[in-house]
């Protein structure tokens, strides 16, 4: 019988083994800890598929000291969110003030005190655990719970880069819900909010791919991204979301089209060598959707 294990995961960085036994000994009762005699197998683990919350390191090392350590896991993306604190013996105050240039979050010197170690290491996983909270929240639109537009605009400016540097198409699918207002004047606000939710979880439930993406993009507008992702794929991808939708059957009685909810798509699909900015990705889906509304609305152009 295997049981979850959710402590946090704390390694030890150290030269020594006294010091790696020392440290053990002080969070081994509530922590999950590991340890690395190398500065290489520090980076190994902080890299891998099960990397620690916090790293306690040491300075002294033969083959990269602590500072070049810490450094380095600053530079790379993977590991530059983890919280490193300096644990030495060296104690001249301007170590510390190169330990923190370093992106270090604190220093301890050498001999410590176990309780004071222990409520600076807790007070550092509270203050990354609250940050990672803050920052979905910013990315999350409140009403629908999908991705926000903020986040949006990040994803694409990186899927753009992403797919110039692999060769392959980016498509965009910009979605409208048809007569909205009418819908929001029938029906009352509180019913179209709770349709838009509907429509975002919708959406959102009938993407399968791993790296398809939707946000809110703005009042009755989503986008979806497709990555790797040719125009006739997305085309597809379309009008199995507008089925989807229509699947839903949400009753819209003054709707002059039909007699529930539905969409316009513009679909866009960017060649990976196009000279073209994300900004006019955007224009380009606007314009296929433009061309959806003036075509009679509840169908995909693109
Ligand atoms: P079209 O088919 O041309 O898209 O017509 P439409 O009525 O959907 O377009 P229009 O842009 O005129 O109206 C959009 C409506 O969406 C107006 C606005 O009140 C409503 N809307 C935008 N955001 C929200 C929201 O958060 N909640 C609700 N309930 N309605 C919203
Ligand atoms: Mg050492
Ligand atoms: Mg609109
Ligand atoms: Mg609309």
């Amino acid at each position: 019988m295997t049981e979850r294990d959710d402590r946090h995961k704390i390694l030890i960085v150290d030269d020594t083994k006294e010091n790696i036994d020392l440290l053990m000994e002080v969070f081994r009762e509530d922590y999950r800890v590991s340890a690395a005699t190398k500065p290489e197998r520090a980076l190994k683990l902080a890299r891998g598929d099960n990397p620690p919350d916090i790293i306690l390191l040491d300075i002294l090392m033969p083959e990269m000291d602590g500072y070049e350590l810490c450094a380095a896991l600053k530079r790379d993306e993977a590991t530059k969110s983890i919280p490193v604190v300096f644990v030495t013996a060296v104690s001249e105050v301007m170590d510390a003030a190169k330990g923190f240039s370093a992106g270090a979050v604190d220093y301890i010197t050498k001999p410590f005190h176990p309780p004071v170690v222990k409520a600076r290491v807790r007070l550092h996983l509270d203050l990354k655990s609250k940050y990672e909270l803050l920052e979905s929240y910013a990315f999350i639109d409140a009403l629908t719970e999908v991705n926000n537009r903020r986040r949006f605009d990040l994803v694409l400016e990186s899927e753009w880069n992403r797919a110039r540097r692999s060769g392959r198409p980016l498509s965009l699918v910009y979605v409208d819900v048809d007569h909205f207002k009418e819908y929001n004047d029938t029906l009352g606000h509180g019913a179209g909010d709770d349709c838009l939710r509907r429509l975002a979880s919708g959406l959102s439930g009938a993407l399968h791919r791993s790296g398809d993406f939707i946000a809110r993009y703005g009042g009755e507008e989503f986008m979806v991204l497709l990555p790797y992702t040719s125009q006739e794929q997305a085309r597809e991808i379309a009008s199995y979301l507008l089925s989807v939708i229509d699947g839903l059957a949400i009753p819209h009685p003054s709707s002059p089209i039909a007699q529930h909810v539905t969409l316009s798509m513009g679909v866009v699909s960017v060649d990976p060598d196009a000279n073209i900015q994300p900004a006019g990705i955007i224009e380009a889906a606007d314009r296929a959707l433009y061309a959806a509304k003036h075509g009679g609305r509840n169908r995909i152009v693109g």
